[in-house]
């Protein structure tokens, strides 16, 4: 195990969605003695982390971000025996497990909600956030994020409670201390037990005061977070990460203090939300603007280095594949999903890999009424409620749906791609006969033999983690490239984001250096071929 204390700087995270990786008991749900059985594969690929989906005890409103119990593993995924054993595996494989710590709210059914509810003296009711107002009366009108109002009525004490997701995820009350105690006191019994680090979702959200309307972060969520850091994470090795949908290159700058004082890195997806309509709908797909896209990834490369750290990622489990967003799922799918990892992985910051982006897996298109997630559930609803067509949902939801990454994991071409074998609770993608583990993990062309590499050259080449970056034709609507300099090897980063040839401007300036990793076998010439990319070192 790599002893830096920031080993995680050099790192590579995969992501598991538990349910969906490994089913080892037939159940069609995945589970941890699922994905025990697959760390070898995952040694062989050369993460350092696995950063594991909620699989704490929790009735699965929104698939286990929703906790009823955060010390307790829910019977669905095993056992804490399992939990202990996974652990202990990974451990002699070199991997660190990373819990995904959900500390915004917690489910209706946490034993916290229910005293909570039961009365107004009850030593739990001041855990969640309450407000004064009588049925019907209406709500401050805010819109929780999977579609439906942000206050709910309970009568037993004739308030409404608060919550940003579902109505089965009231929001804590992080005002009160005794919230934030007892949920440092959780975050060090995991840590105790061995494991590695934690994601925080939304972290962002934690500092928010409904009451006063100023928007999401609040005054004192960088107070919060630090006096979380104080009390339980300044543990050695420890590595956290922040989910942040809201963050920009300054507040990362404070979740990500190279001082310690919050988190190892941020989550951030500025670059993720550009390729929504100008409207601005997640719903509404639109064309990646590349030259933004490209503004973007350079300001966030600047401005961190050497003064806060990043995540690198395409994909996770709430957003669609990356191969059919940006890339080609069709003609040029291998290509084009290598081309966006050496873009990614030639950057600063920590990479991330979801479940299946090794493999190239790609969106999948369900039936309206086979869609299981809740946002695209209530986006079903709302838009039909609305008047849009069934085509034009449809469309939406094959484009963003959740559950495009939610598909089981593709082992083999066998029956259920062999994540399971009974019936996978949601459809496994047709095309697992072609896309699958067993027909990559040894074949040298491989997209997973492409990432795999790109792991090692991290490894190999100090200037991916600590070169300084720059932008090369910012203004070019069809390459992306860029330089990473250290002052002792200069790294080059060429691709070409289109699905048709274009004229390369480097051949002559390449043919001099070492070409590391490439999408095609043959060198670059005159003109770059479809999603043709590659990456370069010299010594300087
Ligand atoms: O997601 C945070 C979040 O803001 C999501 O609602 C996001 O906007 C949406 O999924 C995009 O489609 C985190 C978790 O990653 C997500 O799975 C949870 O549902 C959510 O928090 C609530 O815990
Ligand atoms: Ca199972």
């Amino acid at each position: 195990m790599n002893q830096n204390p920031n080993w995680w700087q050099q790192a590579v995270i995969y992501q598991i969605y538990p349910r969906s990786f490994a089913d080892s008991n037939g159940d069609g749900i995945g589970d941890l003695p699922g994905i025990i059985e697959k760390l070898d594969y995952l040694q062989k690929l050369g993460v350092d982390a696995i950063w594991l989906s909620p699989v704490c005890r929790s009735p699965q409103y929104d698939n286990g971000y929703d906790v009823s119990d955060y010390q307790d593993i829910d019977p669905l995924f095993g056992t804490l025996e399992d939990m202990d054993r996974l652990i202990a595996e990974a451990k002699k494989r070199d991997i660190r497990i990373i819990l995904d710590l959900v500390l915004n709210h917690t489910s209706h059914e946490h034993p916290w909600f229910l005293e909570a509810k039961k009365s107004r003296d009850n030593p739990y009711h001041d855990f969640y956030i309450w407000r004064e107002a009588k049925p019907g009366e209406p709500t401050d009108g805010s819109i929780a994020d999977f579609g439906y109002g942000a206050w709910q009525w309970v009568p037993e004490v004739e308030q409404f409670y608060y919550y940003q997701f579902s109505v089965w995820q009231p929001d804590l009350n992080w005002s009160n201390p005794k919230v934030r105690q007892a949920l440092y006191d959780m975050i060090n019994w995991w840590t105790d037990r061995g494991v590695g680090g934690f994601r925080l979702d939304v972290v962002d959200h934690l500092g928010k005061e409904p009451m006063r309307h100023i928007g999401k972060a609040g005054p004192k969520l960088h107070d919060y977070v630090r006096e979380m850091s104080a009390a339980a994470f300044r543990r050695p090795g420890l590595v956290t990460v922040g989910e942040a949908w809201s963050a920009n290159t300054e507040s990362a700058k404070l979740y990500s203090n190279p001082d310690g004082s919050e988190l190892s890195m941020v989550f951030q997806f500025e670059h993720i939300l550009l390729d929504q309509t100008p409207e601005g709908e997640k719903w509404d797909l639109a064309p990646l603007p590349l030259v933004a896209f490209k503004r973007v990834m350079e300001r966030w490369q600047r401005e961190l280095h050497g003064c806060g750290w990043n995540s690198l990622f395409y994909e996770n489990h709430d957003l669609p594949r990356i191969v059919s967003r940006w890339g080609d799922e069709g003609k040029c799918r291998v290509e084009s999903a290598k081309m966006l990892a050496i873009l990614l992985f030639g950057m600063e910051g920590t990479p991330y890999i979801y479940q299946g982006q090794e493999l190239g897996m790609t969106n999948i298109h369900l039936g309206l009424e086979d869609y299981d997630d809740i946002e695209t559930r209530n986006m079903i609803a709302a838009r039909r409620k609305a008047g849009y067509s069934d085509e034009s949902i449809l469309r939406s939801a094959y484009g963003r749906s959740r559950d495009n990454a939610r598909t089981p994991m593709q082992w083999t071409a066998g029956e259920n791609a062999g994540f399971t074998t009974g019936a996978p609770w949601l459809p496994v993608n047709e095309n697992h006969r072609e896309i699958n583990a067993e027909a990559q993990a040894d074949a040298p062309d491989s997209i997973f033999a492409c990432y795999r590499a790109l792991i090692a050259l991290r490894k190999a080449n100090p200037v991916i983690t600590a070169g300084e970056f720059r932008l090369l034709l910012p203004e070019d609507e069809d390459l992306f490239v860029y330089v990473r300099d250290d002052g002792k090897s200069r790294l080059l980063v060429v691709c070409n984001f289109r699905g048709h040839e274009v004229p390369n401007p480097f051949e002559a300036e390449t043919a001099a250096m070492t070409r590391l990793i490439g999408n095609y076998d043959s060198p670059m010439g005159a003109a770059l071929r479809p999603y043709e990319a590659a990456m370069f070192l010299e010594q300087i």
